[in-house]
């Protein structure tokens, strides 16, 4: 293969970013990992990011590609030899990518509304939370990961919130396992895999950097 040059804009605590590094790491795709501050973005995410101006980007040899899940569908194909993220089958493929797309639009949702509310309404946010999560459990049902036998793409997706999963009950003063013990026990085994080891960052610094972002919010 011609040489390659790929590089990740991203930042430390974001669960999208994580999602990109696991999956680099799965195929065995070396890279350089650019720290970007989001407080103040510097000129090379302003240029390969025009449109949305967020991380994670990957460049590969020069050329961007932004969002998440589509850059794990581009490193599914650019790099199909190894650790295949999608299933060969277009059926479970379709499975596959509503059950990210469900990730990406309620657990981002649900999350939000527990760390980033107080009072009310994240008591309110709680029912929502626990109903998207159980979902995802009995999506998961007996399996060992979501698409089967084999970690892969909606794994991926969802482990990127794991870090988040210690800081939304702490805010929300509840056990994830407590209602949802499959769900955990799927992390778990997710976490014994050396690119999720790696990618998801420490839950406790997640959790500090969510106390400082709601002090910069000014939600008290
Ligand atoms: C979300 C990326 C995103 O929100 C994806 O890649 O899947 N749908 C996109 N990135 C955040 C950091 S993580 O919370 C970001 O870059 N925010 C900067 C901003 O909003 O200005």
């Amino acid at each position: 293969m011609a040489e390659q040059e790929v590089v990740l804009l991203d930042f430390w605590v974001s669960m999208f970013g994580m999602r990109v590094r696991i999956a680099l790491d799965e195929k065995g795709i070396k890279y350089e990992y650019k720290e970007q501050d989001l407080f103040d973005k510097g000129p090379l995410l302003l240029q390969m990011n025009p449109i949305h101006k967020k991380i994670p980007v990957l460049i590969h040899n020069g050329k961007p590609i932004c969002e998440s899940l589509i850059i794990l569908q581009y490193i599914d194909e650019v790099w199909p030899d190894k650790a295949p993220l999608l299933p060969s089958d277009p059926y479970q493929r379709a499975q596959a990518r509503f059950w990210a797309d469900f990730i990406d639009k309620k657990v981002y949702d649900v999350g939000e509304k527990i760390w980033s509310t107080n009072g009310e309404e994240r008591e309110a946010g709680k029912k929502d939370f626990f109903e998207t999560f159980k979902t995802l459990e009995g999506e998961l049902g007996e399996k060992t990961y979501f698409g089967g036998e084999r970690f892969g793409f909606v794994d991926v997706t969802l482990m990127g919130f794991y870090s988040r999963f210690y800081a939304y009950e702490i805010f929300g003063n509840f056990s994830i396992e407590a209602e949802c013990p499959k769900l955990i026990a799927w992390a778990n085994r997710c976490l014994q895999r050396e690119s999720v080891a790696k990618a998801i960052v420490d839950e406790k610094k997640v959790y500090e950097f969510l106390i400082s972002l709601r002090k910069r919010l000014g939600i008290e």
